[in-house]
């Protein structure tokens, strides 16, 4: 029995079950069995989440206040308590919304990061346990700070007790991965599926002698894809994220939502049953705990992307939010190609979206930096002028006069580009820059680079997020090579250590790192006090030269980055505008140093 009168779900929960599910025996039953479950959840939905859920605007994460801050426990605090003591921190910092890297408990052994999921129950006993969790989540809370959990929807790890029992013979549990059992069947699928990891994990199936056939893995051969046509699978998933959010998770990242449906014929990937069945999540999440926000990590081109916030009938019911990869990768591709119409053009595509939803910006985030993303916009869609992507990952690697030190992740034996590996201060030449003898210029000219990317990420349309480390211009982390359980794995590269002077204060490792995080800090507080850089606000590129990327939002706050090393003269738009940082009063024009970044703000629609 519920104790609160339950309203009705909402409707696009049982529609979306019944085109994915409505064919299979017994659907009905299942149905009404699945919705009793829900009202157990919501029932049991602690009563300061009930306040919270309560109390929420739909558009609550809409604020240009909001601030994102993706760490791993360890690595950033060494266990969630050590999360809870940097609170204070993450506060100073104006962070509002935490993005841990999973903490679910991971497989033993080798687990992609924690992204091999053992128990979506379990907390991983390295990093603490669920009374833990809702401490801090609670902790956080208190702060004004939103806890973001992944939750991996595409795969769980090979030794999770569903895995284990598929391989004991049970057929119940068989059922809830994809197993094949014929070689040219295997064959036949392989042939129209990408590869995510080509280097380390080639293919996308795994023999497994016990399931006497192999096993779809798209990701790691320890990572076993879960069968999303199983309406079991969607039951046991969709429970686990709402018991997560009982315990105070208030965001999920969907992780690799892009792969949940297998169709042959296909890529298999952003099929139609995917958005099913996120919608259906999504109805259900909004019934049970109406507070919890849904983002999708779906790293795809930026056409595939609207889909994900929901179409048709249901518009703005998917995903609340989604990663910008294309606007991410657009950006590193124009800072090395002293092209600021790359992002010009994508910016120019990008899709408006349904209310009370919005984009993720970053810079640099856990992963590699996928290029493939930009295909359509490199061979020239759209009339922007073709660029080579290879170029672009190539300068990236250091190669010719580049000061960078990114490398290369994850090269196929077809050599077609994949992925770059490496943090901020790395990919902007700042770690080059701080070996250099005579240093001064070289390091002031990467510090900008590097704030440049900043300050799109702060100005783009979004919920800006700051990767671990990149607040205090962290080097990359050689270290992973020498440890025989990461060395194969080169993202290792960007996922550092965070050291500490105190909890409220990592160590600064030089006058670059205590520069960066004061600009950085500068940014963000303008930020905040930037109505026009709402999530949700209007985004207008306007005419530039082909170095600068130059935006209006709202009509009223005009940001102008200039990608190339040059000074360019960049004409200003009607009126009088008042640059933010250099506080001067312009119309006009306004001459840019190289990889300058202005935020300008219009006073009046003339000049004076
Ligand atoms: C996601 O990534 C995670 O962010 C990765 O850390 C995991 O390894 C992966 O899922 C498996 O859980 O394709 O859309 O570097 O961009 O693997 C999902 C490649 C994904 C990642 C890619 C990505």
């Amino acid at each position: 029995m519920s104790l609160i009168p339950p309203a009705l779900p909402p409707h696009l929960l049982e529609t979306q079950l019944r085109r994915l599910y409505g064919h299979s025996e017994g659907f009905d039953a299942w149905l009404l069995a699945l919705l009793a479950r829900l009202r157990d959840l919501q029932a049991l939905r602690p009563s300061t989440l009930r306040a919270l859920d309560a109390q929420r605007r739909a558009d609550w994460f809409c604020d240009q206040r909001m601030l994102g801050y993706c760490a791993y426990v360890d690595r950033f605090g060494g266990t969630l308590r050590g999360v809870a003591e940097r609170v204070p921190y993450l506060q100073s910092l104006g962070v509002r919304y935490l993005h841990l890297l999973p903490f679910t408990r991971p497989r033993a052994g080798d687990n992609d990061g924690g992204f091999a999921v053992a128990d979506y129950d379990d907390v991983d006993p390295t990093l603490g346990n669920v009374d833990d969790l809702v401490a801090l989540s609670a902790r956080l809370r208190d702060a004004g700070i939103s806890l973001c959990s992944d939750f991996v929807l595409n795969h769980c790890a090979e030794d999770h007790a569903w895995a284990r029992a598929a391989r004991a013979g049970d057929p119940h549990y068989r059922a809830y991965f994809h197993v094949m059992e014929d070689a040219a069947d295997v064959a036949d699928w392989e042939t129209r599926l990408r590869q995510v990891f080509p280097h380390t994990a080639p293919g996308n199936f795994t023999h497994c002698e016990a399931m006497q056939g192999w096993v779809w893995t798209t990701f790691y051969p320890y990572q076993w894809d879960l069968n999303w046509s199983n309406r079991e699978v969607f039951a046991e998933m969709l429970f686990a994220l709402l018991r997560a959010a009982n315990r105070g998770v208030e965001a999920f990242r969907l992780d690799s939502t892009g792969f949940l449906w297998k169709r042959r014929g296909t890529d298999c990937m952003n099929q139609a049953e995917t958005h099913w069945i996120l919608q259906a999540l999504r109805a259900a999440v909004q019934w049970v705990a109406p507070a919890v926000i849904l983002k999708a990590e779906a790293i795809v081109p930026m056409r595939e992307l609207p889909p994900y916030f929901g179409e048709g009938e249901a518009r703005g019911q998917e995903c609340h939010l989604a990663y910008h990869s294309s606007l991410m990768t657009a950006g590193w591709s124009a800072l090395a190609l002293g092209r600021g119409d790359i992002p010009a053009a994508v910016l120019r595509h990008t899709p408006a979206l349904p209310a009370n939803a919005g984009w993720i910006q970053y810079v640099r985030c856990h992963d590699d930096i996928g290029w493939p993303v930009l295909a359509a916009e490199s061979s020239g869609s759209g009339r922007l002028r073709p660029f080579a992507l290879a170029a672009v990952a190539a300068h990236f690697h250091g190669v010719g006069d580049s000061d960078a030190e990114g490398e290369p992740f994850q090269t196929a034996p077809t050599g077609e580009v994949h992925g770059s590996n490496g943090m901020t201060a790395a990919l902007c030449g700042l770690s080059r820059a701080r070996r250099t003898p005579d240093r001064q210029t070289a390091l002031r000219c990467a510090e900008t680079r590097f704030l440049l990317m900043y300050a799109l990420a702060l100005a783009a349309p979004g919920l800006p997020v700051i990767y671990m480390g990149d607040e205090i211009a962290l080097d990359n982390d050689h270290s992973y090579r020498s440890d025989p359980a990461r060395a194969h794995e080169g993202r290792w590269l960007h996922r550092p250590l965070m050291a500490w002077q105190s909890p409220s204060q990592p160590q600064l490792a030089d006058a670059s790192a205590s520069r960066i995080q004061t600009e950085l800090r500068t940014w963000i507080n303008l930020r905040q006090s930037l109505p026009a850089l709402r999530l949700d606000a209007s985004c207008t590129v306007i005419d530039a030269p082909t170095a600068v990327l130059a935006f209006l939002r709202e009509n009223s706050l005009l940001a102008i980055f200039n990608f190339s090393k040059q000074m360019v003269d960049m004409a200003l738009p009607q009126g009088t505008w008042r640059d933010l940082r250099a506080d001067a009063l312009l119309h006009g024009s306004l001459p840019l140093e190289g990889y300058a970044a202005h935020w300008l703000q219009r006073t009046s629609e003339t000049p004076p």
